[in-house]
């Protein structure tokens, strides 16, 4: 993952599978769970045991920084520690918990995005077709080639009804510090030119849950960055509450905040360019969007899984509310 905050990014370290790259200098594979080596057997329990005591969340790169194995020193080597090492030694969670979204870089192996695009091929293929309309949007409903977003996906097959209730499911459950449930598995797409922007929001207020105690995460399928759309994030946001929606008039993202675009607002943003298997995860009142494909050759395909903790509940009379503001904007429309 480029750029960014140091304080929001991090590596894959756990559970990751054996990256692409691999450092320079002490050949370490970038972005995985493996032990340096030379640090393995007690050598690397006693240094998880210090670690965890310490509370610094460890990586292989930082390990064999503290190691001596890799000087750490030089911008090919374990160095490149920006989007590894917890600089501020928070963990995922305090990090959710504090900037209300976490980066985690390569959440998924190339080998597994690859098989994620091959099953979503598959998907849009021999699925799609049989799908209730509310559940396909495209930017020009008559072009099947400006597909734009996906609905429910884990209700309509078994491989995506799998994926959903694995690895992010474990780790919404540790960002949320709770159970939770799986409500719905998405593809958002931007096609190439015409891929609209995604208006500013806060995803709790479609939601309409008490407590708001409920996150998004939205992983990368491709690069991802201005150009075709990437998403931008208001740190911190989610510690100021609900803010006034409105219409948007955008398809699939029909409320978008009506007061955006304070100093204050734009002073806190924070773009969030990714790379494929990169996932970014936000609480449902942090504020975000995306901007437009500007690309006429890129698409922007990503996956996004929300989930709900247990003890957030239906909030009824928001819900109500909100159906009768639907029903007023939809006034001589429909
Ligand atoms: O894909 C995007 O542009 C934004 C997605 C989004 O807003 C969300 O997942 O809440």
């Amino acid at each position: 993952m480029a750029g960014g905050p140091w304080s929001s990014r991090w590596a894959g370290s756990e559970g990751g599978e054996k990256g692409v790259d691999e450092c320079k200098e002490c050949k370490i594979a970038l972005g995985t769970a493996e032990y340096p080596r030379g640090l393995s057997g007690n050598n690397s329990s006693n240094l998880r045991v210090i670690l965890a005591i310490t509370g610094v969340s460890f990586t292989p790169k930082l390990l064999a920084v503290i190691a001596g194995i890799c000087s750490g020193s030089s911008r090919d080597s374990c160095a490149s520690l920006d989007d590894s090492l917890p600089f501020n030694n928070m963990t995922k969670r305090e990090t959710f918990e504090t900037d209300g979204y976490v980066a985690v870089a390569s959440f998924l192996s190339a080998d597994e995005v690859g098989e994620c695009l091959t099953q979503l091929g598959r998907y849009i293929d021999e699925v799609v077709p049989t799908l209730p309309a509310e559940h396909v949007f495209y930017e020009d409903k008559d072009d099947a080639s400006t597909l734009k977003q996906l609905q429910r996906m884990q209700d309509h097959d078994a491989w995506f009804a799998e994926f959903f209730a694995g690895k992010p499911r474990q780790l919404a459950e540790e960002l949320l510090g709770s159970e939770v449930v799986g409500k719905n598995m998405q593809f958002f797409n931007k096609p190439p030119g015409i891929g609209q922007p995604t208006p500013p929001h806060q995803d709790g207020y479609y939601f309409k849950l008490d407590p708001p105690h409920a996150l998004t995460m939205w992983m990368a399928l491709e690069e991802v960055d201005a150009e075709n759309g990437c998403v931008r994030y208001v740190k911190g946001s989610h510690l100021d509450g609900m803010r006034e929606h409105g219409r948007t008039g955008t398809l699939g993202f029909s409320q978008g905040m009506t007061d955006f675009g304070s100093d204050d607002d734009l002073a806190r943003e924070e773009p969030q360019p990714a790379s494929p298997g990169d996932l970014l995860a936000h609480h449902a009142l942090t504020i975000h969007r995306a901007d437009g494909n500007s690309s006429k050759t890129r698409t922007r395909r990503a996956l996004g899984f929300i989930f709900y903790s247990v003890d957030a509940e239906d909030d009824v009379a928001a819900r109500e509310a909100y159906q009768k503001e639907l029903a007023e904007q939809q006034k001589g429309k429909i």
